[in-house]
């Protein structure tokens, strides 16, 4: 067989197997994400597989030193710093795109008399479309990245029934100079219209401050206003249904009471869950009370931030950051306050003391 089509081979499938390679690390070390980790390990042990009773040839054949196009590779040029979110962008666009690409020459030289008994094209192509589908869950995880980690921290909801006539803008303002990370609308009354105006201004704040803008229930409002994330509850739309009609770096939140609705909220992708109510609270009458200890079990079950939420304050908060809550969510804690400024510096104070405490014993 003559070895231009197998030099070609061999150089498209390091190719395509390096840029595997890097995209399956990313998910691995820098996203720990084990889902996108393996799928990407599946790959490239297709291609692997596609490609054995090639080895010998493909290695007979390669001539690196003669390469013309060696001492110009475009693969030689840094691509940009991964520490920064552009940079892992960047990254894993470009280790994506080498990789379609070189599986789309393997699919194509496949197709040729001398070679198309010893490969089979169609499996390329599989490979290449599972290989988009992927390039694009990463993409969704990594820009979705910075906003999940500020679900760490106080997550104050602005439920606008306990506002009692004080205006959205100044008590969002205290909250977040109070040190709250994120914000969250909440309104079971209004008129979407009304809502839709109180949401733009919050949306502006918000932004400008760093501070994470959910809004609950509703996805047309999160879409309307460019939300950073939208908190779905078990009877709201379906989280499948939330994820594919929000764009691919919006987040998503969803309450739980129990470890299977966790674990299902997780799997259909789901970017942290509330669990609550913990303690009694009079805020929702409905709600079910599960406990400190369901908190403890959620951490040992998923991987995702866990925020606790229901009757917590500044007297048991504590308790559920001993038990491993990555956020605690208020209301009454905070807008129950006459100086919501002081409540949530208390609440982010105790909370930083607990888990320091937690970290060295
Ligand atoms: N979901 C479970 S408990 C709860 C919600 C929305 C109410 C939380 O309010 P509070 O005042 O912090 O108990
Ligand atoms: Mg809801």
């Amino acid at each position: 067989m003559p070895h231009q089509p197998l030099r070609m081979i061999d150089a498209n499938l390091n190719r395509s197997s390096e840029g595997l390679r890097v995209l399956e690390d990313v998910a691995r070390f820098l996203l720990n994400d084990t889902e996108l980790s393996q799928r990407l390990r599946t790959l490239r042990h297709t291609l692997a597989r596609e490609t054995q009773s090639l080895s010998v040839g493909l290695l007979s054949g390669r001539d690196s030193e003669h390469d013309v196009g060696r001492l110009h590779s475009k693969d030689k040029e840094p691509i940009t710093k991964a520490s920064s979110p552009q940079g892992l962008l960047d990254l894993v666009t470009a280790n994506a795109k080498r990789a379609e690409e070189s599986l789309r020459v393997i699919e194509e030289l496949a197709k040729l008399p001398e070679l198309n008994s010893m490969l089979n094209s169609a499996s390329f192509e599989q490979t290449r479309f599972a290989l988009y589908t992927l390039e694009r869950d990463l993409i969704s995880r990594i820009s979705r990245r910075d906003k999940v980690e500020r679900i760490s921290g106080l997550y104050v909801i602005l439920d606008r029934q306990f506002l009692a006539g004080r205006d959205e803008l100044e008590i969002a303002t205290q909250i977040i100079e109070g040190g709250a990370k994120a914000i969250q609308l909440r309104d079971k009354q209004s008129k979407k219209g009304e809502m839709l105006l109180v949401a733009q201004k919050l949306r502006g704040l918000c932004g400008q401050a760093g501070v994470l803008f959910i809004i609950n229930d509703y996805l047309d409002l999160t879409l309307a206003v460019n939300a950073d994330g939208l908190h779905i509850g078990q009877e709201d739309l379906p989280l499948p249904v939330v994820r594919s009609e929000l764009p691919i770096d919006r987040i998503v939140g969803c309450s739980v009471t129990t470890v299977s609705q966790a674990v299902r909220a997780q799997n259909e992708g789901a970017d942290y869950i509330a669990v609550g109510s913990i303690f009694p609270t009079a805020t929702k009458k409905e709600a079910i009370i599960v406990g400190v200890d369901m908190l403890k079990e959620l951490k040992h079950t998923i991987s995702i931030p866990v925020v606790a939420i229901g009757g917590i304050n500044q007297n048991n908060i504590g308790q559920v950051v001993a038990a491993g809550a990555d956020a605690v969510a208020v209301i009454s804690a905070v807008l129950g306050e006459e100086d919501v400024k002081g409540a949530v510096r208390k609440l982010v104070a105790r909370m930083k003391m607990v888990k320091e405490k937690c970290q060295n014993p």
